[in-house]
């Protein structure tokens, strides 16, 4: 079956992108609760019900591993599910732990105590809902000790990428990093912890200074799916992969088709 691909919208595509890239044999199917976004302005219950109704769509069209690409949902929605207890032979998995492997310098999957790391200093830029969901953090303490995180809430950003208006989205980015700047002058490193910020890795790379270090999702993501995947065999995508949306199908498809500059076809959840 399929590997599910999911995210509260369109920008999960970045994701979806380069997992297809990185993993070109495997199905893919991407679901955007289109009708519901943007979750990161929502509180957090709200964000688990549905991310929680999405997997189970996702997993009754057969994905039995579905990977939230949405940083937003991973944080509110993944822990809460696993722990919950999934159904026989289901899997969930989020978007923190690739980055935290990499910004940490852990092999994927290295489940040792957490240690001493060289970076010292990190910026996260995320949704309002990442930043008071603090999930980073707490997955970031499971591997490392003494890493100091500011984090900075992006308002506005996802829906001037979404709205395709690239000035406003980098004045607000610019506006963003000089905020996060006033509360930690020198960060080693930026996580770029929502799937639309990949879009603008340049000009947060700009706006930060060629000493930062910016880790940005897609590749990283596709990278440790396709450890998973190895370590998984059983869990491979094959079968009937495509575009699924909980919104108007037409509409959304028009705008997968002008975010990712390809023609993207989403049919009806
Ligand atoms: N996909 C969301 C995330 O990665 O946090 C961003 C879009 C949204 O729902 N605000």
């Amino acid at each position: 079956m399929a590997v599910g691909i999911f995210d509260s919208g369109l920008g999960g595509l970045t994701v979806l992108n380069a997992a297809q890239q990185r993993l070109p044999d495997v199905d893919f199917l991407y679901y955007g609760d289109s009708a519901h976004a943007p979750y990161g302005v929502r509180d957090a219950e709200d964000v688990f019900q549905l991310t929680r109704q999405a997997v189970e769509t996702m997993w009754a069209h057969g994905c039995d591993l579905v990977i939230l690409a949405c940083n937003t949902a991973s944080a509110a929605a993944l822990r809460r599910m696993q722990e919950g207890g999934l159904p026989p032979g289901k899997r969930v998995l989020g978007v923190f732990v690739p980055l935290i492997e990499a910004l940490t310098e852990r092999e994927w999957g290295d489940n040792s105590p957490p240690r001493e790391v060289e970076v010292k200093h990190v910026a996260l830029f995320a949704t309002p809902a990442t930043v008071a969901s603090r999930a980073f953090q707490r997955e970031l303490a499971f591997r490392a000790i003494g890493v100091d995180v500011e984090a900075q809430s992006c308002g506005g950003v996802v829906d001037a990428i979404e709205d395709g208006d690239e000035i406003l989205a980098e004045a607000l980015v610019r506006s963003h990093v000089d905020a996060l700047k006033r509360k930690m002058p020198e960060p080693q490193a930026a996580i770029l912890g929502c799937t639309h910020y990949p879009l603008m890795e340049d000009i947060f790379q700009k706006a930060l200074g060629p000493d930062v270090t910016v880790y940005s999702q897609g590749d990283l993501v596709a990278e440790s799916l396709a450890h998973y995947l190895e370590r998984h065999p059983d869990m491979m995508g094959r079968g009937p992969g495509g575009f699924l949306t909980s919104g108007d199908a037409t509409r959304v498809s028009d705008r997968a088709t002008q975010f990712l500059r390809r023609e993207i076809t989403f049919s009806a959840a």
